[in-house]
């Protein structure tokens, strides 16, 4: 028998009214079963959302730092159990034990970041123009927010969107990906272990087709927080724009990284295996794009190719494994078919490009670590979201030709440049059209305490995490206030003389 998780609304874990379940799997080896969820309806929802409602104007009043309270003891909890999810992010998920222990890292971070909030919230206050009048403007909650993540990071992003939604004095509707229900479930077992009280926070489980855009356009949510496709997220941005609601969405990306001729390449090549084959090209940050100045093209690549053709396949719990599998079978047979496409528009694959089923592999879905040369930068593989681990390298004449290339997309997420000239490093971070550039580094791995966001198809609102235009001005309203003690009607703008 599988483990069966439940929804939670209104503080009680509760079934699904209809009974219909979902099963969780592990992609690296289809027959277990991670666990079973409710596969939710639009009663369900209804249910959440009413329960998010009535919990707000409690929530709300609460003060601030007695919410903080409440994520600081969430983050110790999450950090008590970060092995045990870990593993769990892993298993659901596919990626390697220490990225899914980094995974629940970055929601530790969240945590204690938002939990800090608590006491800060900060607003302004201004000199009033008039005598006896004070002038500030406050944070105040939206209400009741929709929450919709995706697979590819369990806990992370869940966190990055539940923790600044609570500390801001929001409740939520949760719908985490069908694909990783049960680490979704394990960590808002925490926030109800840390003391969220029941309403504020609500789980509903369900796939995004069924679920998700009656959640998102339901008339009780005031914002909706997405992270997911590119084609999803304008659809509801698109939907929730017409119906007067908040929102965020973080999209694809097709990041690049430029590796310049005076670049240390044994760095770059590293930068490029960990931003290109981490997370088997499974982040919305992946390095897909290398764009090599000519000068150094071929010797970057191979030395590229034979650290690549090291990495191992395999179960992300095995300590000999570096790629994990892709998520499911739909994700496979979309990036066989991005191999298809690219060698038929005349690209060098020069390094895998297949399923792998032997042995072992037979249970899961894996592609080898996959990297085509000579690719043209009006490719479709060049140009369109792949999210697996196929990198394509482009060849680029000097600076000004490699930022071209790099902003010739429609996305602008994350960019990179390996350079060690400054005036170079400049100029990229100057002109590089992307929300998160990189120098010397790859285009995955940001930190939480920074907004977190792209620019064109990448993000759509406002952006997530932390520091100034982070998530805490998605999840709150400005409101303005002036207070005149001065026993008498004072006239602004009229009576300054
Ligand atoms: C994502 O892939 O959706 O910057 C998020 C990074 C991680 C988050 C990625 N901190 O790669």
């Amino acid at each position: 028998m599988s483990e069966k998780f439940s929804n939670l609304i209104d503080g009680r874990w509760v079934d699904a009214g209809s009974g219909k379940t979902l099963k969780s799997l592990n992609p690296a080896n289809t027959d277990e079963v991670v666990g079973v969820v409710p596969a939710s309806g639009k009663k369900d929802i209804d249910r959440a959302v009413k329960a998010a409602q009535d919990a707000f104007e409690g929530w709300r009043l609460m003060p601030a730092p007695k919410r903080g309270e409440i994520l600081f003891r969430a983050a110790e909890l999450i950090k008590n159990n970060k092995e045990e999810l870990g593993r769990l992010v892993t298993r659901e998920m596919g990626k390697v034990l220490p990225e899914g222990l980094g995974d629940v890292q970055e929601a530790i971070d969240m945590a204690y970041y938002m939990a800090g909030e608590g006491r800060r919230l900060s607003g302004e206050t201004v000199p009033s123009e008039l005598p006896d009048k004070d002038c500030k403007s406050v944070r105040v909650p939206v209400g009741v927010f929709a929450l919709i993540t995706p697979w590819n990071f369990p806990t992370a992003i869940p966190a990055w969107k539940l923790f600044p939604a609570l500390i801001s004095g929001n409740t939520v509707v949760f719908k985490p990906s069908s694909y990783t229900p049960v680490a979704a479930t394990r960590l808002v077992g925490l926030l109800v272990e840390a003391g969220v009280p029941p309403g504020v926070v609500n789980l509903v489980h369900g796939t995004g087709d069924e679920t998700g855009e009656y959640l998102a356009t339901h008339p009780g949510v005031k914002g909706v927080s997405f992270t997911g496709s590119t084609a999803v997220g304008e659809k509801l941005a698109k939907v929730c724009g017409a119906l007067d609601k908040e929102i965020s969405c973080e999209m694809g990306g097709k990041n690049p990284i430029i590796v310049m001729d005076d670049a240390r390449l044994d760095l770059a090549v590293e930068g490029a295996l960990w931003g290109g084959f981490g997370t088997t090209g499974q982040r919305c940050t992946a390095a897909s794009r290398l764009i090599v100045h000519e000068k150094v093209y071929d010797r970057f690549l191979e030395i590229f190719i034979n650290a690549a053709k090291k990495l191992r396949l395999g179960d992300g719990l095995l300590k000999t494994t570096d790629v994990g599998p892709v998520i499911n079978d739909s994700q496979l047979r979309k990036v066989l078919n991005y191999i298809e496409i690219g060698k038929k528009e005349g690209a060098r694959l020069v390094l895998g490009g297949n399923r792998r089923e032997d042995g072992d592999l037979k249970k899961g879905y894996f592609i080898e670590p996959t990297i085509f040369s000579e690719v043209a930068a009006e490719m479709r593989i060049a140009k369109e979201e792949i999210f697996g681990p196929v990198v394509s390298v482009i060849r680029a004449a000097d600076l000004k030709d490699a930022i071209g290339i790099a902003n010739g997309v429609d996305y602008g997420l994350s960019a990179s440049i390996y350079t060690r000239d400054v005036n170079c490093s400049a100029e990229a971070e100057r002109d590089l059209d992307a929300g998160i550039v990189y120098i010397n580094a790859p285009t995955i791995g940001a930190e939480i305490q920074l907004p977190f966001g792209g620019t064109k198809k990448s993000g759509l609102g406002r952006k997530e995490a932390g520091g100034r235009g982070g998530a805490l001005d998605m999840f709150t309203k400005w409101k303005v206030v002036y207070r005149d003690f001065s026993g008498r009607l004072q006239k602004a703008q009229i009576d300054k003389d």
